[in-house]
């Protein structure tokens, strides 16, 4: 029998597997899913199955290293532990002496999806410093406003509940290509005869197999939704009861909605008005409805009030009282852990100006390193992520990163983009070689994982690095000394009823456990008797800032922009990677490479598959390979992301172009509001 070790993936990805390591002499030689955990079910999606090729890449980071070429350059030296240490206490000091703690900026985000790697031991470090506090908005943060307004609390339909509906829409998210183990569940459906619509300006894999795929303008769903309500409402079809129980302020909303009639809201959204009648009859009247709504709709102007108006469907039609009704948006919120006790707030300083630490932007790097005063940023320790990758407004971050007064350490597996700009860069372990506890973002259960590969070179986790850094800097609280257990023990030390009675012993004997968020053989039901997270328990439908206004940078956007640029980009997601977590692969860097287009908009422009096109606008311009594949509507050009910048033939990644817009709410990115023009290469 060959020697099966149990691991959690660890990418930033709602599926969160439990996998299991085949170990021949000490060497992983194979991954598999968990057969015995009910969401992986023995499977893992084809980019973590290969995970070993990246667990042993030759490219692998493996020492600390100093820059001794120019910033971006990428030329380093191997330096010990203690001088990399020391050089980058030294700087974090000096920093602080001449321009105080708020010039120091961590920069991280979900390269690890575990809590104490994620935001452990660095969240103390950074909090005992007085740095800068990071606001990290790059994913989900304009959504997460959206849920809360509508629902004051986030939870959200449970995986397992998708095999009992009889209509599932995929609003805004590619189930098979970034959430595959909600497929399962969503065949399970499929073969008792339900139907999967998918409402996406892309033909992704999962719209190239649903019953329908409804092409929308990017950034329009909230006319959408306002349409289908305005049909629900204007045809009675919402459940009264429901509504009179547990909502406020429905007659407003049933005035506001009578504006956007199906043939207005077919101009605004390219859905034909007879499909928006259909569609919203269709998902009022089937038992149960499921909406798996994802991150592609917030990422737009208007992303943040889109969900709250798609979170109002299942309210007004009761949805949430079936099982296997309701919507999907993030399951996080579940999570009760006692994150204060991990992040110790208490531990922060007071800076030199007598405030607070200041928050700063994450989705904003550019304008941070460039315009940031009182204090400018003067270090900053990025782990967890790639933002010369991942950031908007790329031409910005890089000039930032370029600064010769920048003091950078960067953590990492691999050289990115970042890592050729830092000063100092630290090799780190994989999910695979150090310890960590996990929450899901698709699904309730918790889990752990020890190490199950042994760390190559002289690799460091996340939790140890800030551990010796601590020590470096002369902070002795003795929160520093703690270990991985203590701080999982900590995280346990919950109150909260979904999550009290949890134990370290009995997440390590059993792997996963359920949140107590229905007793066992329950389903999760959280909206089924009201009980939202406002005031009075009542949902507030007052349609307070919801009418529908364009994105700036749309096809009924800013008419000059529009007749330079008159193509809506969509960066959406690769199917095969994960961000930038596999740009080093020759497959992923391929893939990333492609433009798609549709035969409209390349003809004119005498494109053909397989051409070099430059992708540009005012900010930069990106050289890519056409595909004219009926994959987008008209209008719309896809890049599936995020390709490694320095992989592509003029170093310019997709990010150059997505501009430094934020959303209507809560401070993200507008990855899908961005206005191009294409041309063939050469002409
Ligand atoms: N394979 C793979 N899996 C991943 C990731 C990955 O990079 N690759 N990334 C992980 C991360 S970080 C996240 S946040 C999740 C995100 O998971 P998803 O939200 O599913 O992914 P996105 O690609 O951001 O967006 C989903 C879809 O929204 C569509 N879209 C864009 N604009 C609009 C719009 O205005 N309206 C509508 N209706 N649709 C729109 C896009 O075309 C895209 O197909 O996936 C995670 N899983
Ligand atoms: N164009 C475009 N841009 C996007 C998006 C898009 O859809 N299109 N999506 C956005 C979204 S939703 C997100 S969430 C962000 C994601 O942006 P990031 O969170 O920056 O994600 P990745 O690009 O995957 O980079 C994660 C890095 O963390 C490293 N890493 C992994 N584990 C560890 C660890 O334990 N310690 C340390 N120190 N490093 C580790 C990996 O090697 C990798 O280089 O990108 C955003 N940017
Ligand atoms: S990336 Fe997602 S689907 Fe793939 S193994 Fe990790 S958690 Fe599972
Ligand atoms: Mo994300």
């Amino acid at each position: 029998m060959p020697e099966m070790r149990h691991s959690v993936c660890a990418l930033d990805c709602p599926d969160c597997c439990s996998l299991l390591v085949q170990v021949e002499d000490g060497h992983g030689v194979k991954l598999k899913g968990d057969p015995t955990h009910p969401i992986t079910q023995g499977f893992l999606c084809r980019k973590v199955t290969d995970y070993l090729e990246r667990e042993y890449n030759p490219a692998r980071l493996l020492y600390p290293m100093k820059r001794v070429g120019a910033k971006g350059e990428g030329r380093f030296a191997r330096v010990s532990w203690d001088e990399a240490l020391d050089v980058i206490a030294e700087n974090l000091q000096r920093v602080a002496r001449e321009h105080g703690t708020e010039a120091v900026l961590p920069y991280s985000y979900a390269g690890t999806m575990g809590f104490l790697n994620g935001a452990g031991m660095d969240r103390r470090f950074f909090h005992r410093l007085g740095a800068s506090r990071l606001d990290r908005t790059i994913c989900s943060s304009a959504g997460m406003v959206g849920m809360n307004e509508a629902l004051g609390v986030r939870y959200s339909t449970e995986p397992e509940q998708f095999r009992h509906s009889k209509l599932i829409i995929a609003w805004g998210g590619n189930i098979h290509g970034t959430n595959v183990h909600l497929w399962p569940f969503v065949q399970d459906a499929r073969r008792n005869e339900a139907k999967l619509y998918v409402i996406d300006p892309v033909k992704t894999r999962t719209g190239a197999v649903a019953d329908k795929w409804f092409p929308i303008y990017p950034g329009t769903d909230l006319a959408l939704a306002l349409g289908m309500m305005h049909v629900i409402l204007g045809e009675r079809l919402e459940d009264a009861e429901y509504v009179a129980a547990h909502t406020r302020n429905v007659d407003e909303l049933r005035r506001h909605v009578a504006g956007y009639t199906p043939q207005r809201v077919a101009g605004l959204t390219g859905i034909a008005a007879e499909d928006i009648v259909s569609l919203a009859r269709e998902y009022a009247t089937t038992r149960p409805a499921a909406i798996r709504l994802n991150y592609g709709v917030q990422r737009s102007e208007r992303g943040g009030r889109a969900i709250r108006s798609v979170a109002y469907l299942p309210v007004l039609t009761g949805s949430w009282k079936e099982v296997g009704g309701g919507l999907q948006l993030s399951t996080s919120q579940g999570f009760h852990v006692n994150r204060a006790a991990l992040e110790m707030p208490q531990l922060q300083q007071r800076s030199a100006l007598g405030r607070e630490a200041r928050m700063l932007n994450m989705s904003e790097f550019g304008r941070l390193l460039n315009e940031t005063n009182d204090p400018k940023v003067h270090a900053v320790v990025v782990y967890n992520s790639n933002p010369a990758a991942i950031a908007p407004d790329q031409g910005a971050v890089k000039r930032g990163l370029r600064r010769e007064d920048l003091f950078m350490a960067v953590l990492e597996q691999f050289q990115t983009d970042t890592a050729d700009y830092a000063d100092v860069v630290l090799p780190v372990t994989t999910f695979l070689e150090h310890t960590d506890m996990y929450l899901a973002y698709g699904h309730y259960y918790m889990q752990m994982a020890r190490p199950a590969l042994a760390a190559p070179g002289e690799c460091k986790s996340n939790v140890e690095i800030f551990r010796l850094l601590a020590k470096r800097m002369g902070f002795t609280d003795p929160c520093f000394d703690d270990s991985d257990d203590d701080l999982m023990r900590a995280l346990l030390a919950s109150e909260h009823p979904f999550v009290k009675g949890i134990t370290l012993e009995q997440l390590e004997r059993e792997r996963f456990v359920r949140l107590h968020v229905s007793p066992p053989g329950t389903p999760f039901q959280p909206f089924a008797n009201g009980g939202f997270g406002t005031a009075d328990g009542k949902c507030d439908l007052a349609p307070v800032n919801l009418d529908y206004v364009p994105p700036v940078e749309s096809r009924l956007g800013d008419r000059d922009l529009l007749r330079q640029f008159p193509l809506e980009l969509m960066c959406s997601k690769n199917d095969n990677s994960m961000n930038s977590t596999f740009g080093h692969r020759d497959s992923t860097d391929a893939e990333t490479a492609e433009l798609w287009m549709h035969s409209t908009d390349a003809m004119p422009r005498k494109i053909g598959s397989g051409d070099a096109v430059r992708v540009y606008n005012s900010r930069g311009s990106v050289i890519m390979k056409a595909q004219v594949n009926g994959g987008v509507m008209e209008g719309v050009v896809r890049a599936p992301s995020v390709r490694w910048p320095k992989r592509s033939p003029n170093g310019q990644g997709i990010n150059t172009l997505v501009g430094p817009r934020l959303t209507d709410v809560g401070g993200g990115p507008t990855f899908f509001s961005c206005l191009v023009e294409v041309e063939k290469c050469g002409d």
